[in-house]
């Protein structure tokens, strides 16, 4: 790994928050790719914490500020990862599941539709039905995009799709699942339209959706 790229990785993984601002700043001036340093430093470094919360070395409060070295980072990459839209593609109303508070993956997925020119609609994490639903209603949109990382949250997705139903729209939106423990089989299995397993196939899976 090069040494601003492992700088990140480690300041993800000692939650120094600063640091990561400045040597994600520091990369980019030195010329790397938004998407490798996303990559390589940042989701690697979450996959680190993750696996140190698994051994029991790092406990929530670790994987919190964590998480806020990687918000951080993901601030200063925005800009360059999101160009500037000319025309909306589609809308897309989009949301963590009610119970769970895991919205990096969720901001990464909003961040490159929008750079796709999709319009995003963002209800943040802890999102229930009825706010998909109001928000579908008030905002027209023709998407629905829901994360979980949670075993025990994914089945708030099912509960989400049959309130869209119940309120009659439906078939007004495409519905694209994600998060590290879904997969296509248990897409389908609920009713959603599609599942994707990172941000990027999220991109080319909701510009298939509506065919764009
Ligand atoms: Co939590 N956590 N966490 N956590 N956390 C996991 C998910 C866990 C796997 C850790 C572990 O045990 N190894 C485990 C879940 C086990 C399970 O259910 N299978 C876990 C647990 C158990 C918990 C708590 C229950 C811990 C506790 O309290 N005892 C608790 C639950 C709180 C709650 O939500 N109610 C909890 C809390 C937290 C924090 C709040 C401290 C923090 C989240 C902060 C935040 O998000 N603002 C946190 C973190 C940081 C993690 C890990 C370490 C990192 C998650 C992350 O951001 N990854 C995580 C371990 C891990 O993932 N290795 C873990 C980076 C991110 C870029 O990847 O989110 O997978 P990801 O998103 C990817 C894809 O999944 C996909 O694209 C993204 C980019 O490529 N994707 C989509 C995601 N959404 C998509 C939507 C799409 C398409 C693709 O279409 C709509």
């Amino acid at each position: 790994m090069e040494p601003v790229i492992k700088e990140i990785y480690d300041s993800i993984v000692e939650a120094d928050q600063k640091m990561t601002s400045t040597k994600v700043q520091e990369a980019l001036d030195q010329g790397f790719d938004p998407g490798y340093i996303l990559n390589t430093g940042m989701v690697a470094a979450m996959t680190e914490v993750g696996r140190l919360f698994e051994e029991g070395e790092y406990f929530v409060p670790e994987m919190l500020v964590s998480a806020r070295a990687m918000q951080a980072g993901l601030s200063i990459l925005k800009p360059k990862m999101v160009e500037a839209n000319i025309q909306s593609i589609g809308k897309v109303v989009a949301g963590t599941v009610k119970g769970d508070m895991h919205d990096i993956g969720k901001n990464l997925v909003c961040m490159m539709l929008e750079g796709a020119a999709f319009e995003i609609i963002d209800l943040g994490s802890d999102v229930s039905p009825d706010k998909f639903v109001d928000a579908v209603k008030s905002h027209q949109a023709n998407m629905v995009a829901m994360s979980a990382l949670l075993t025990t949250t994914m089945p708030n997705m099912k509960v989400t799709i049959d309130a869209l139903k119940e309120a009659g729209v439906r078939d007004q939106v495409k519905i694209m699942v994600g998060g590290a423990p879904l997969s296509t089989q248990y897409a389908e299995e609920i009713g959603a339209d599609g599942y994707a397993q990172d941000a990027s196939r999220a991109v080319a899976l909701a510009k298939s959706l509506i065919g764009a």
